[in-house]
């Protein structure tokens, strides 16, 4: 459990300086390649089920068993309540689940969008 939590942590704090390097717009495109490795190929969306199976293509089978933690992925991403995490809802999530990241991106989107 507690490595669980680590794991998890240490994820988050990767978005920070991944934005770093890759600019606000890579890091999106980043996001998007995210999506597009995790979803349903024929519905266009990540569904419980694309989850666990493209997991474990990534070879993360741990996150892929914990059944309670894609469910609550999808639960706590689904905007529109349908379900399935959208490409846009995946980004918002994955925006939510870094604090740090959420403090950075709109340093970022302001200053992108007064030189703008
Ligand atoms: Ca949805």
């Amino acid at each position: 459990m507690a490595s669980k939590r680590n794991e998890f942590v240490e994820f988050e704090d990767f978005f920070p300086s991944m934005v770093e390097r890759l600019g606000a717009e890579g890091f999106l495109d980043e996001l998007c390649n995210g999506f597009r490795l995790l979803l349903d190929q024929e519905k266009g969306l990540i569904t419980l089920e694309s989850l666990k199976k493209n997991l474990g293509f990534l070879g993360l089978q741990e996150m892929m068993n914990d059944e309670e933690l894609l469910c609550s992925m999808i639960e706590e991403g689904d905007l529109d309540g349908d379900g399935n995490l959208n490409e846009m809802e995946f980004c918002v999530f994955m925006f939510r689940l870094s604090p740090k990241l959420m403090k950075t991106s709109r340093i970022f989107f302001e200053e992108a969008l007064t030189h703008a």
